[in-house]
């Protein structure tokens, strides 16, 4: 979809920023977890609190509502089922990523709530300091809501990025989590010519 919309606006320098998801498989179409590690338990109830799984549509916990990923929204879709920890374990979703010093980066999320009952409190970390603000679960089930944080990476080229769930209840803060991003901001001057190469498009239209 990104890149249609890039090739349209002509805008190859911007597009080639915006683009470059510096997450491996944050949109969990290999059906698996990897290269993401999880402090919690591969759990197939889902029951015990800290636990998760990758799924397509079946939530596999008895009360929690059944409902497709963000990626693809139907059959073909993957996504992570979080029972969130009640012992202030996490983090529930980590990798890491490769970035570029001293770069502004935005790391971003899709997050559904799996029952409507005490939704999830959410915290993106790196090297497991907390990127504010910090956030909740859509209050809705079966609603993905996407959740988005801005750093800088300073002089690190590695980091590793992180999803804690903080409020600790048994019943409830069990969530779902699709389409990790982490992309550098583009720079102004990538944003200028973004927007002159539109400008020019609307143009030729108006011609
Ligand atoms: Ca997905
Ligand atoms: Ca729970």
């Amino acid at each position: 979809m990104k890149n249609t919309i890039c090739g349209l606006i002509v805008a190859a320098s911007f597009c080639g920023i915006a683009s470059a998801n510096q997450v491996v498989n944050g949109d969990f179409q290999t059906g698996a977890l990897g290269p993401s590690t999880s402090t919690y338990a591969l759990d197939n109830t889902m029951y015990p609190p800290a636990t998760w799984n990758i799924v397509s549509y079946d939530t596999l916990h008895g009360s929690w509502v059944d409902f497709y990923d963000h990626t693809y929204g139907d059959e073909r879709g993957w996504y992570m089922i979080v029972n969130g920890t009640d012992q202030g374990l996490g983090p529930a979703w980590a990798q890491t990523v490769s970035v570029t010093a001293n770069t502004d980066y935005t790391l971003s999320g899709w997050f559904a709530t799996l029952i409507q009952l005490a939704p999830a409190s959410l915290e993106f970390r790196v090297n497991g300091v907390t990127i504010s603000p910090a956030f909740s679960a859509p209050t809705n089930a079966a609603t993905w809501e996407q959740r988005s944080v801005s750093f800088n990476s300073g002089n690190l080229t590695s980091l590793s990025i992180e999803i804690w769930d903080t409020n600790q209840v048994f019943s409830g803060n069990d969530y779902a989590i699709d389409d990790i991003s982490l992309e550098a901001v583009p720079a102004p001057g990538s944003i200028a010519l973004a927007g002159a190469a539109g400008l020019v498009m609307m143009r030729r239209r108006r011609a």
